[in-house]
């Protein structure tokens, strides 16, 4: 089951490649490609080396895989990157890091410079311009940080070199390069995350895939280049996840703090509880929440030691979605309000 579910996930938001510059991919065709048509990838078992894979993703001959496979570089650096133990920092420290003046100030700065488009894409999928400015900012500083890894090593040395997601990484690897193909694009121009993630929304392949789009109308869904179709990527993909126009995300919530409670709000995000039931359990939630509303409850260490309460409604999760982090959510959250009341 896990295999299906990472297929979902978006590998957004790694620090490592955020801190390298951006290099940006030189791919300028002669005509204009159109966009390829949508893959259907079906879940493949992992291989252990190439040969495997080879045979099983035939739409290359096995010279021009090969010949492919001479081209591409084994790094080291990404292997530690992977195998980096995640450390799980607090809100306040979290904050610190990523929700900073710099980052709303360039937002407002990219708000006015894409104004028209945001404004349209905005219209078209319903969701706020602050929503996909600060996504944008808090993923790649709005595409000055992309990632400096060749796509094509990133995939190339996860895909085979033994870890838990190999098979993941084979799939994304072979999403890829039938991107590249159809578009009649060179894979090796492409730069991403140490993992992958490509461009200014950094999409994985198979997010690419499903919710890539094209939003100047060109034909080609250039989430690395341009601007239009960053921000419409982002805003189908957060449409394509039951965003509500107009709906709440997250409200802080007193709490009766019971063991139970405390268990809750320490599980895994998953919208599985009603209001009604949190009310049941001694969460005092405003009257302007139905009962029957699906939310879930967490807090957030704002300082050492000290919790805030908060239930998420359908936005918070919608925005969890996109990366599976409560920190990442209120932090474009934060930027976003931040951005928004400048724009005013
Ligand atoms: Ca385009």
């Amino acid at each position: 089951m896990w295999k299906k579910k990472v297929l979902l996930t978006l590998f957004a938001f790694f620090p490592v490649a955020c801190s390298s510059p951006v290099q940006l991919a030189t791919v300028q065709p002669a005509a204009q490609p159109k966009n390829p048509p949508k893959i259907e990838q079906e879940i493949k078992p992992v291989c252990y080396d190439k040969e495997c894979f080879i045979r099983a993703n035939p739409f290359w001959t096995p010279e021009e895989w090969y010949a492919f496979f001479d081209q591409t570089v084994y790094k080291q650096t990404i292997i530690n990157a992977l195998h980096r133990p995640s450390t799980s920092r607090p809100w306040y420290q979290f904050r610190q890091n990523n929700v900073s003046n710099s980052t709303i100030r360039n937002g407002v700065a990219f708000w006015k410079q894409n104004a028209d488009a945001l404004y349209r894409i905005e219209q078209e999928y319903g969701v706020p311009a602050e929503i996909i400015v600060a996504i944008l900012g808090v993923e790649t500083q709005y595409g000055r940080q992309m990632g400096s890894f060749r796509v094509v090593d990133s995939l190339t040395t996860l895909a085979f070199t033994q870890n838990d997601r190999m098979g993941y990484f084979q799939q994304e690897l072979a999403e890829f390069i039938q991107i590249c193909n159809a578009a009649n694009k060179n894979p090796f121009s492409f730069k991403g995350s140490y993992a992958g993630a490509m461009g200014m929304p950094q999409f994985m392949p198979s997010s690419y895939q499903k919710w890539a789009k094209d939003g100047d109308g060109d034909g080609w869904s250039d989430i690395w280049h341009n601007p239009a179709d960053a921000m419409a990527s982002i805003a189908y993909y957060l449409k394509s996840h039951h965003w509500q126009t107009g709906g709440e995300w997250s409200i802080p919530v007193d709490v009766a703090l019971t063991n139970e409670i405390l268990d809750l709000a320490e599980q895994k995000t998953k919208m599985n509880h009603t209001a009604g039931e949190l009310r049941a359990m001694g969460v005092d939630i405003p009257s302007r929440i139905a009962n029957t509303e699906k939310v879930v409850l967490y807090r957030m260490e704002v300082a050492p030691n000290e919790f805030t309460y908060y239930i998420g409604l359908n936005n918070f999760y919608a925005i969890w979605q996109y990366n599976h982090s409560r920190q990442y959510v209120h932090a474009v959250m934060e930027i976003a309000q931040s951005i928004r009341s400048r724009m005013h």
